[in-house]
């Protein structure tokens, strides 16, 4: 439906409009307070459980991330900056089931985990990496709970104002506000030049989280893939010695071409934001909870307020169908993606593994009964 040039303005301000930034005072005592090594947080798991921290542990494992991952001296990033920006970030994530703080901070453990254990900063730089993880941590922001397919059937302003990845969108101008309030403005002290750059590849990041956008972009980079695997794309990796020298080659083809990198960075995101599936089972089962009480919760919306039948796995009513909407959700959207980055890196083995071990317990409770 298209709207005036003015209704948009109006829309558009009533959506930009609200923001808070965290106090200075909470910036202050966040400042103060000790920051353990990555280790005693497990952030270089991939197999870790958020589920003992408290909400300052993880502001703490934040700070840890972007302290080990040098951004902070090689930035100039001011610390107490960073302190407010990271409480302006957690308070602009609502008390939803699933897509709250909780869920954006382990999406930015998991690009962690990965980026130092297959050493894949080095393909992307200091500049993308520092992009992917604030990627991680603003990629949901304001989330309330419902999908972009709600914002259009709602017709909320939102969806008025972007018609194709809508809270994507918002998720972006969300995070552009805070790191331009003042106080929050973390990238303050990079050249023009590189600011610029930061925020191109946060935006292809964040709006890379659209699943629309996943499936658009999939084929392309499996092929690639497997490509590299026969050894089309590895002419570069010749000379290495032993699979992990060849695995080496094989990676630098998608560090030293701008398109393969972009696509490898979307890929990524997606492979970080889908990561509970990954999980030793007892919290895979518990994030699936949390995720099916989100989708539950949309469905009575639609039902009360716009007089809908909700889609079955928004419906209450089929509860019982959802260890079978797992094994679906797993082999038509995590399989194919955790299988191709287990080729590019044998250390992301362990996540294949865990997502076909996932999927049995699940081909398990849909069985018995
Ligand atoms: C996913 C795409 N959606 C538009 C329609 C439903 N499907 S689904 O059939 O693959 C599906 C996925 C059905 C049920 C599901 O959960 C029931 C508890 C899920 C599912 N989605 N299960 C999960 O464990 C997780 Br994690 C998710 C991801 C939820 C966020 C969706 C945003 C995707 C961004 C790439
Ligand atoms: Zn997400």
């Amino acid at each position: 439906k298209a709207i005036t040039a003015m209704a948009k303005q109006s829309v558009t301000l009533d959506v930009l409009s609200y923001h808070a930034s965290a106090s200075l005072d909470d910036a202050q005592r966040l400042r103060t307070l000790r920051i353990p090594s990555s280790a005693h947080f497990s952030l270089h798991e991939l197999e870790f459980d958020d589920i003992d921290l408290t909400d300052d542990d993880t502001l703490r494992a934040c700070l840890r991330m972007f302290l080990d991952l040098d951004f902070v001296e090689r930035f100039h990033i001011d610390y107490s900056v960073l302190c407010r920006w990271l409480l302006s970030v957690k308070k602009n994530y609502r008390n939803v089931t699933y897509h709250n703080w909780r869920h954006a901070f382990n999406v930015a453990q998991m690009m962690f985990a990965i980026l130092t254990e297959t050493q894949w900063w080095k393909i992307f730089g200091e500049l993308e990496c520092l992009a992917l993880i604030i990627g991680c941590l603003c990629h949901d922001l304001d989330h309330r709970g419902t999908n972009n397919s709600f914002q259009i059937k709602a017709s909320s302003p939102l969806a008025q104002l972007y018609s194709t990845s809508t809270m994507e969108h918002h998720h972006f101008d969300q995070c552009l506000m805070i790191l331009n309030s003042p106080g929050n403005q973390i990238l303050l002290n990079l050249s023009s030049d590189d600011y610029e750059k930061v925020v191109k590849v946060l935006e292809d990041a964040i709006l890379s989280t659209d699943l629309a956008v996943y499936f658009s972009k999939r084929k392309a980079f499996i092929e690639l893939v497997s490509a590299g695997a026969t050894g089309a794309g590895s002419a570069d990796g010749a000379g290495g010695a032993g699979g992990a020298g060849g695995a080496a080659g094989a990676m630098s083809a998608w560090g030293a071409c701008d398109e393969r990198r972009g696509l490898l960075r979307a890929m990524l995101m997606t492979v970080c934001d889908l990561a509970a599936i990954t999980k030793p089972w007892p919290v895979e089962r518990r994030v699936a909870a949390l995720v099916a009480g989100e989708f539950f919760r949309q469905g009575d919306l639609e039902r009360q307020n716009l007089n809908l039948t909700p889609i079955d796995i928004m419906n209450r009513d089929k509860e019982d169908e959802l260890p079978a909407m797992q094994v679906k959700f797993i082999d038509t959207i995590c399989l194919p993606i955790y299988e191709a980055f287990a080729v590019l890196s044998p250390a992301l083995q362990p996540m294949l593994d865990r997502v076909k071990s996932n999927r049995a317990h699940w081909i398990d409770l849909s069985d018995n009964d």
